[in-house]
């Protein structure tokens, strides 16, 4: 842990941290913050340390005046209230509820969720078991973090059963699919923003989605999308974005 006031925890590449990312460049106050690592692949975010800045163990973080917010949609209303410059309209109650369908989708439940109800999932088990172990671990060996480890613990749980239900997979899908379709309707008769006349939270949270889908999970877009691929390739050369996309090739 860091002891300057203003930090940013993250996992570069990771689908919520470049949701985080982009907005403080859109913002533009990315300058002032740490950027902070967080290497989930060793389980930094399990570490009591860690436990501390957010007890669901989730990144990114954002800590402002020595404050932390954690969840992405709450960053990006601190942002936009403490920084008032560059505005993405998260005070505006549309823009959260549309932008809460977005951020309802679980990209890596659909790409790695069973894709039958008989796929063998034993390796993927044992790998969450041994994720749990570890956190066990840690919680026994902090007494003092019980509280906040039950909610990391809990939060866990509720994951892995996600990712190991064949019934999830196919809900996801849809969710997916459907919002696809429903926003590819929105932009067909040449709108530029998915609410209003101007690049919102909403937009930043889509656009995000949109890539992490793409390059992460390799889930297409698909061909009877064109209006979805279209906003997606538009918005793609904002420079708050084209600076993301630099900054994960750095870090690769
Ligand atoms: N609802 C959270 C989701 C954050 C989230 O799922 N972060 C992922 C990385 S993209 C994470 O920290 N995963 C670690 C884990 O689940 O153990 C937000 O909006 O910030």
């Amino acid at each position: 842990m860091t002891n300057d006031a203003n930090v940013f925890y993250y996992k570069p590449g990771s689908t919520f941290s470049n949701i985080g990312l982009l907005n403080l460049l859109e913002k533009q106050v990315i300058d002032r913050f740490t950027l902070q690592k967080v290497e989930l692949a060793r389980g930094e975010n399990n570490e009591p340390w860690y436990i501390q800045v957010n007890s669901k163990g989730l990144v990114p973080v954002l800590v402002h005046n020595g404050k932390a917010t954690a969840e992405t949609i709450d960053i990006g209303q601190y942002l936009d209230k403490q920084f008032p410059d560059h505005p993405l309209h998260a005070d505006d109650a549309q823009v959260i509820e549309k932008l809460q369908r977005w951020h309802a989708i679980q990209l890596k439940v659909i790409a790695l969720g069973p894709k039958s109800a008989d796929e063998n999932t034993d390796k993927r088990a044992a790998d969450l078991k041994a994720e749990r172990d570890s956190i066990e671990k840690n919680a026994q060996a902090n007494p003092a973090l019980a509280a906040a480890y039950t909610e990391r613990l809990n939060l866990f749980d509720a994951r892995a059963q996600g990712i190991m239900s064949f019934e999830r997979q196919q809900q996801q899908t849809q969710l997916w699919a459907k919002l696809l379709e429903d926003t590819d309707n929105y932009l067909a008769d040449g709108r530029e923003y998915l609410h209003g006349s101007t690049f919102t939270l909403l937009d930043l949270h889509a656009v995000a989605m949109l890539y992490a889908a793409q390059t992460k999970w390799r889930l297409e877009v698909p061909a009877d999308r064109p209006h979805v691929k279209s906003y997606y390739e538009r918005h793609t050369q904002r420079p708050a974005f084209v600076k993301l996309v630099q900054m994960n090739t750095a870090a690769n």
